[in-house]
């Protein structure tokens, strides 16, 4: 499941007055009945609720590389364990509770109407109190799920190649040039907001946010520094002509020293003809980069 499908985690009280609320509809003329009944309905969907919040939450710890790193660089991963931990709590909880309830309820006789009655209300005192105390669990769970739902949705075991360079050289044009999708492309630094995912057959295209050469890095690009370093199989860096060479050359060397073949694409050509100095590092056409791309075999 994408992360961003991952549905939505009701707060305690929203959560525990529509179990109850269902309940109340139910009008079995039996009052052993009735009172059987609306226990069992409210287990059924307190239960449910918990199932769906364990079996579509991520676990972490299975995630791949990237995301497992992605999501212990940007939120709480021990707060998430603990949280699940106590979804699974809860869930145990309310089935014990339930059954023992259920017992007291068919041993009760149908002609006490009072003692059925306030069997039942124990049962959801229980099941109040139960839920209550995973009440700050749920909106951990839910505070998280809103920032990874932001996550990119990444093909992680598909080859994959990093489009590198600079703010504002070209790389989003470049891949616009590659795959025909059409992004944002502006003519100001920093316009791609999040990374921009393209296919060619056999490979992912991924076009990060300017990537500069600084230790300190925001959110947007803690997601390119990830992906260079657990995704990327190869990359293409791009050269703009007509900005200050020396800085793009220290971050090309950056990206040289991680042992991975490196593409080298110079942009801006129309503006800037002359790029001899680019000579040696072999850059490559348009059609010269989406030949050798486009030999790149599956994974
Ligand atoms: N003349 C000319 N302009 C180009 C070329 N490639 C890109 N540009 C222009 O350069 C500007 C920046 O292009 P983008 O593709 O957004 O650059 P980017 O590297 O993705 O920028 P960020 O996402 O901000 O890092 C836009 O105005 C483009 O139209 C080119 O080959 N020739
Ligand atoms: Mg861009």
């Amino acid at each position: 499941m994408a992360f961003k499908d991952v549905p939505p985690i009701e707060n305690y009280k929203v959560f525990i007055d529509t179990a109850f609320k269902r309940a109340q509809k139910i009008n079995s003329r039996n009052q052993k009945d009735r009172q059987l009944n609306k226990i069992d309905l409210v287990k059924e969907y307190v239960i449910a609720r918990l199932i769906k919040i364990m079996n579509t939450y991520p676990n972490i710890d299975e995630l791949d590389p990237f995301y497992k790193e992605l999501f212990k660089q940007t939120l709480e991963y021990a707060d998430i364990k603990k949280s699940l931990g106590g979804v699974a709590w809860a869930l145990k909880k309310v089935t014990f509770f339930h059954k023992q309830y259920s017992i007291k309820l068919k041993k009760t006789h149908a002609d006490e109407p009072k003692r059925l009655n306030s069997l039942r209300t124990e049962f959801y005192g229980r099941i109040n109190s139960i839920v209550k105390q995973i009440k700050d669990n749920l909106t951990i769970l839910e505070a998280s799920r809103k920032v990874f739902s932001q996550f990119p949705t990444i093909k992680t075991a598909m080859n994959t190649v990093c489009i590198i360079g600079f703010p504002n050289v070209g790389k989003t044009t470049l891949l616009f040039k590659l795959t025909g999708s059409k992004p944002d492309i502006k003519p100001y630094a920093f316009t791609t907001k999040g990374i921009n995912i393209s296919y060619m057959e056999n490979i992912q295209l991924l076009d990060t946010p300017g990537t500069l050469n600084r230790e300190v890095s925001n959110k947007i690009e803690l997601v390119s520094e990830l992906a260079i370093k657990y995704l990327a199989n190869s990359f293409v860096f791009v050269f703009d002509p007509t900005l200050e060479l020396g800085k793009q050359i220290t971050l090309y060397n950056k990206i040289k020293k991680l042992d991975k073949p490196v593409l080298v694409y110079v942009s801006k050509t129309d503006v800037q003809e002359d790029v001899s100095e680019f000579k040696k590092y072999k850059p490559l056409s348009l059609v010269e980069l989406k030949k050798e791309l486009e030999l790149i075999q599956p994974q």
